[in-house]
C-alpha cells in the first residue's frame, strides 16, 4: 500500500482556504437530497437511480465519464443524480402554462425557474399576435417545418445538436442534413472540445483521447490541466482515488484550487464517510495563471531536457522519438530558447515549482495527461494541446498501457455523435458509402461550425436553426448580440425536454418539439427501444429508459428527426424513415454498415458490460497524421491568450466557470458548495491583493466591459465583488451569465472554439 495521505476532511489545511467540505462525502448526499425534496418523486427516482450506469440500465444523461463493467452499488454521483431527478420532475410545462404567460413575460423568469416549469408535453408553435406558444399537432408541425426547409437553399439551414441524443437519432440527423444537401452540423463540441477534435487529430492522428479505464490502474503519475473533476465528472474521482491509494502521483495545474482535485471523501466508503477522512488527490497543486499552461509546460520540458543533458541517453525515449515521431529537434530548440523569467511571468509559477513537477514526471514510468476546458477554450488552445503532447512524447507516454492523453468530454454522447457523422467537416465521414447506401449525392463542401453559424445569423445567410437539444442562445459567445439576432431567423425549431431561453427568442416561424428523455420508456410497436452512446474513453453502451413519459404527445428524438426528414425530403425508397422509427435495431444496422470497423455487430454488442471499445489508432501507435508519425509541435508563443495582456494592469483576463449546481445552461440551484460560494451567481471573483490594488470592496457592485474594441458594446453587471483565491491579473464568474463578454471573434485559432477562459475585460465601478 502506498503512503498516500488520508486526512481530516472537515477543516482547511495550511495552504487551502476553507471552501466547505471535500468533494464527495455528506455534502454530495445533501446536494442530491435537496433536489429530491424539490422534485418530490422519490420512489420512481430511487428505482431509476439504482439502474444508472449499470449494464442493461440507463446511462446517465450528465457527463461522458466511463461506465465500468463492474459498477459500484450506486454508480452515480451527486450531479448525475441531479440531472436524472431534474428530468424525472413531476412538473409539466403544458399548453396551459404557456397560455398563462406571454413569451415576453416568460423572459422575466430566471433560467432556473424557466426549466422548473417542467417537462414539455405538447408540440408548440409560436403565435406572434398573442406572443404565445400554442399547441399544434405533430403533423402540422412536421409539414410546416418541411415546407419552410424546402423553400430555402439547403445551405441556409443549420442543424445543431448538443451532445445528448443517442447514436441512432444522431446518425439519422446527419443523414437528413446531407440528404437535404448541406453539412451544416455544428455541435456543442464546437464550444468545447473542438480544439481536441482538430488539433489532437493533427498531432497524433486521433480526434479523441487514447486512454481506457485500465490505464488508470497502471499509471504512475497523472498530470491534470484545467479539468474540474469534482464538479464535472465526479465518478472519475473513484479511479483517481484508487490510483492515489496504489501510489500514483497527481499533479494539477489550475488557477482555481478546485476541491475535488484536492481531496475526496468516497460516499461509497462507509469508513471514510463515518470518520470524515478524505483522500488527498493532488500531491502538487499549481495555481497557474489562466492561459499560462504553455509556459508551464515549456518549463517542465526544459527541466526534462536538462535532466537528459546531465545524463545523456537515460531520460528521453530516444528509440520512440526516432522511430515514431517528427519535429522533435525544432520543437525542442524552440523550448530551449525560451527564457525562464518569461516562463515564470506567463505561468505565474516559479522555476522551483516547475522543477518539482518535472521531477514527478521524470520519476514516473507511465504518465497520463488529462485536460478539459482550461486548455481547449483559449485562442492558442492548439498549442496548449501541442505542448502536452510534446511533454508526453518525450518519454514515449502515448500508445503504451498505463500512459496516454485523456481529454475529459462534456455531454454524455458528445463524442459519439461525432463518431456517427454529426460533423461539419466531412473528412472522417464516408460520403461514398452514404451515396452507395442511400442513393443520393452527399454534399462535400464543409459546413458551418457554431461560430460560422452565428456569423451567418448575423449577416442573414443562415435562415433556419434546428436544435436537437441544447440552449444555444445561452451557451454561445457574444450572447447579447446573438439573442438580439435570433428572431431575425426565418425558422427556429428546438427539440427539447424542458423550456429554455432559446425558446424565448422565436424566429418568424418557431416550434418547440417535446421529446422523450433518456430515462423515459420508449416503446415502438409495443417493443421497448434502446438507444446508445459513447463515453470519453470511446466505449459504447445501450441504455433503456423505464420511466413513464411526461405525456403521450412526447416523441423520441429519433421519431422527431425522422418526421422532419420525411416531411422535407423528396421520396427515396432507400430512406425508410418510418421503418427506422419503428425499430432502432435497423438504424444500428445502418451505423454498422457505414462504420464497420468500429460498429460491426452493433446490436449484438451494445449491452456488453462496460460497453464495447471502438478502438483508437494512436493507442496502437498507428499514427493517422499527415506525416504518418506523432508530431511534435513547435511553440510560437508562451501565452495561450493570443493577445497582448497590456501593461497598465487595467485589463483583466476573464475565466468563466461552471458551478457544482448547474449542468451547462441548466441551473439546478445557487449553491457552489465545493467553492464555498452560495446564493448568488452574479459575482465577480478576484483575489484580495487585486481588490486592494484596484480599490475594490467586498460586496461592491461593479460592471465588466469587454476590452476588445470592435465597435460592439459588451457589458455585464452589476456583479458583486467576491474575494476568492485566484492568481493575479484575472477575474472569474459564471457561465452562462458572463457570456455576453466573450466576443464571437475571440476563439481558438484552428478550431474556432470560443476562448471562454481568456477574454479580456475591464472592471467599471
Ligand atoms: N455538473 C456538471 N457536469 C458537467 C457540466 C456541467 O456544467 N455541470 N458540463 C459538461 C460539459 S459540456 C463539459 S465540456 C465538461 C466541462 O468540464 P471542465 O473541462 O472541467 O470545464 P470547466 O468547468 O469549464 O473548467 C475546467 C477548469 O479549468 C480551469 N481553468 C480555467 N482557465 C484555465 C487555464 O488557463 N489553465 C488551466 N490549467 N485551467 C484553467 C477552471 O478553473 C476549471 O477548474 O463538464 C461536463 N460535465
Ligand atoms: N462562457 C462559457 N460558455 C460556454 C462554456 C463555458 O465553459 N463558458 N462551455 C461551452 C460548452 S463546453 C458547451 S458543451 C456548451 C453547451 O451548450 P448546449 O449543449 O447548447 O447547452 P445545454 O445547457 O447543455 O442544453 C440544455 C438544454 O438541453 C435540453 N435537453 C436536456 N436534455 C435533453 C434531451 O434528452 N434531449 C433533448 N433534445 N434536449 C434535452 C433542455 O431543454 C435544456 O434546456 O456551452 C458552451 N458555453
Ligand atoms: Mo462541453
Amino acid at each position: 500500500m502506498a503512503d498516500h495521505e488520508e486526512h481530516d476532511a472537515t477543516g482547511p489545511d495550511a495552504d487551502t482556504p476553507d471552501y466547505g467540505q471535500a468533494a464527495g462525502g455528506w455534502g454530495s448526499l445533501k446536494g442530491v437530497a435537496h433536489i429530491f425534496g424539490e422534485e418530490r418523486n422519490a420512489p420512481l427516482a430511487v428505482s431509476i437511480l439504482a439502474k444508472l450506469n449499470k449494464p442493461g440500465g440507463i446511462m446517465c444523461s450528465s457527463c461522458a465519464w466511463a461506465k465500468p463493467a463492474d459498477p459500484h452499488k450506486f454508480e452515480f454521483c451527486e450531479n448525475g443524480a441531479k440531472a436524472t431527478l431534474w428530468e424525472l420532475t413531476p412538473a409539466r410545462a403544458t399548453p396551459e402554462v404557456f397560455a398563462e404567460r406571454s413569451v415576453t413575460e416568460l423572459r422575466d423568469l430566471h433560467d432556473h425557474e424557466l426549466e422548473k416549469l417542467g417537462r414539455l408535453t405538447h408540440p408548440l408553435r409560436y403565435d406572434a399576435d398573442s406572443d404565445r406558444y400554442l399547441p399544434v399537432s405533430w403533423s402540422e408541425a412536421f409539414s410546416e417545418i418541411g415546407a419552410e426547409l424546402r423553400a430555402m437553399a439547403p445551405e441556409e439551414a443549420v442543424f445543431y445538436s448538443s451532445g445528448h441524443a443517442g447514436l441512432e437519432a444522431s446518425y439519422l440527423y446527419a443523414l437528413f442534413a446531407r440528404a437535404m444537401g448541406h453539412n451544416n452540423l455544428p455541435q456543442s463540441s464546437n464550444m468545447c472540445h473542438e480544439t481536441t477534435s482538430v488539433n489532437l487529430k493533427a498531432q497524433i492522428g486521433v480526434p479523441v483521447g487514447t486512454c481506457t479505464l485500465e490505464d488508470f490502474e497502471h499509471c504512475d503519475a497523472i498530470f491534470f490541466f484545467g479539468q474540474n473533476t469534482g464538479t464535472n465528472s465526479p465518478r472519475f474521482l473513484h479511479p483517481l482515488k484508487a490510483a492515489v491509494e496504489r501510489g500514483c502521483r497527481i499533479v494539477t495545474f489550475n488557477p482555481v484550487r478546485e476541491r475535488g482535485l484536492i481531496e475526496f471523501v468516497d460516499p461509497q466508503d462507509p469508513v471514510q464517510m463515518t470518520v470524515g477522512k478524505a483522500t488527498k488527490i493532488s500531491e502538487e497543486y499549481f495555481q497557474v495563471r489562466p492561459g499560462g499552461d504553455i509556459a508551464a509546460m515549456a518549463g517542465l520540458i526544459k527541466c526534462v531536457l536538462a535532466a537528459e543533458d546531465a545524463a545523456p541517453g537515460t531520460v528521453l525515449d530516444h528509440d520512440f522519438i526516432a522511430s515514431e515521431t517528427t519535429g522533435f529537434e525544432d520543437a525542442m530548440q524552440a523550448v530551449r530558447a525560451m527564457d525562464w523569467a518569461e516562463i515564470e511571468t506567463h505561468s505565474g509559477l516559479t522555476r522551483e515549482m516547475l522543477q518539482k513537477a518535472a521531477d514527478i514526471y521524470l520519476g514516473a514510468k507511465n504518465v497520463i495527461g488529462i485536460y478539459g476546458m482550461g486548455l481547449t477554450q483559449h485562442v492558442e488552445g492548439w498549442l496548449n494541446l501541442g505542448m502536452l503532447v510534446n511533454l508526453l512524447l518525450l518519454r514515449g507516454n502515448i500508445g503504451r498501457p498505463g500512459a496516454g492523453i485523456s481529454p475529459v468530454r462534456g455531454h454524455s454522447n458528445v463524442q459519439g455523435q461525432r463518431t456517427v457523422g454529426i460533423a461539419e467537416k466531412t473528412g472522417s465521414v464516408p460520403l461514398d458509402k452514404l451515396r452507395e447506401m442511400f442513393d443520393f449525392d452527399p454534399p462535400e463542401k464543409e459546413g458551418r461550425n457554431a461560430v460560422h453559424a452565428c456569423e451567418g445569423i448575423l449577416d442573414g445567410s443562415v435562415k433556419a436553426m434546428i436544435q436537437l437539444g441544447g440552449n444555444l442562445v445561452r451557451a454561445l459567445p457574444d450572447r447579447a448580440r446573438m439573442e438580439d439576432a435570433w428572431p431575425s431567423l426565418r425558422l427556429t425549431v428546438s427539440i427539447a425536454t424542458k423550456p429554455n431561453r432559446s425558446h424565448l427568442a422565436p424566429g418568424q416561424v418557431s416550434y418547440i418539439l417535446p421529446c422523450l428523455g433518456r430515462t423515459d420508456r420508449d416503446e415502438q410497436d409495443g417493443v421497448p427501444q434502446a438507444v446508445t452512446m459513447e463515453d470519453s474513453l470511446s466505449h459504447i453502451y445501450g441504455s433503456i429508459g423505464t420511466a413513464t413519459p411526461p405525456s403521450e404527445h412526447c416523441l423520441s428524438e429519433l421519431a422527431i428527426v425522422a418526421g422532419m426528414a420525411e416531411a422535407t425530403l423528396p421520396p427515396n425508397p432507400k430512406l425508410r424513415w418510418r421503418d427506422w422509427t419503428r425499430n432502432y435495431d435497423l438504424v444500428r444496422d445502418l451505423v454498422a454498415r457505414t462504420y464497420p470497423d468500429e460498429f460491426h455487430d452493433f446490436n449484438g454488442r451494445m449491452m456488453q458490460p462496460g460497453g464495447f471499445y471502438r478502438g483508437n489508432a494512436a493507442r496502437d501507435r498507428n499514427w493517422k497524421t499527415d506525416s504518418g508519425r506523432a508530431n511534435f509541435t513547435t511553440p510560437t508563443t508562451l501565452s495561450a491568450l493570443g493577445r497582448d495582456t497590456g501593461s497598465d494592469g487595467a485589463v483583466m483576463t476573464l475565466v468563466t466557470l461552471r458551478s457544482n449546481d448547474q449542468f451547462n445552461t441548466t441551473i439546478y440551484g445557487f449553491s457552489d458548495r465545493l467553492r464555498g460560494l452560495e446564493g448568488d451567481r452574479m459575482v465577480m471573483l478576484v483575489n484580495r491583493d487585486e481588490m486592494a490594488r484596484l480599490g475594490l470592496e467586498e460586496g461592491q457592485r461593479v460592471h465588466l466591459h469587454s476590452a476588445i474594441e470592435d465597435g460592439v458594446s459588451r457589458v455585464v453587471g452589476p456583479l458583486a465583488v467576491t474575494p476568492f483565491d485566484l492568481p493575479s491579473g484575472c477575474v472569474a464568474g459564471y457561465y452562462p451569465e458572463l457570456n455576453p463578454l466573450v466576443p464571437l471573434s475571440y476563439h481558438e485559432r484552428e478550431s474556432q472554439t470560443p476562448a471562454y477562459k481568456g477574454a479580456p475585460v475591464r472592471i467599471v465601478t
